[in-house]
């Protein structure tokens, strides 16, 4: 029974904060627009095999910058506020891709 009550706990707190990912690759986010509950987190992949990438967003909600991303490195950006979100890449203006964090 207790053991029961235990996995009840660890199960609604998974569904709680969701973990999605989003690399970076010939230039490009995998995806241009993404769907996020507030809580969620954000794994920034530079997937490329040479190019830094430098991916911020000025908001309007969810203010961030990773600063200068070397190939292979993951930054996690968590989403605390309700509402949308500008991603770009400092480097290259190319790459837009749009948060949206729904409550
Ligand atoms: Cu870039």
């Amino acid at each position: 029974m207790k053991y029961a009550i235990l996995v009840c706990l660890m199960f609604s707190a998974h569904v709680q904060a969701g973990e999605h990912t989003v690399t970076q690759k010939d230039k490009k986010f995998s995806q241009t627009e993404i769907k996020i509950k507030v809580g969620d987190s954000i794994s920034f992949k530079n997937d490329e095999k040479d190019v830094t990438h430098n991916v911020y967003s000025l908001g309007p909600t969810n203010e961030f910058e990773l600063k200068s991303q070397a190939p292979g490195e993951v930054s996690k950006v968590e989403f605390k506020k309700p509402g949308t979100t500008d991603v770009e890449c400092a480097i290259h203006t190319g790459m837009k891709l749009k948060v949206t964090v729904e409550k």
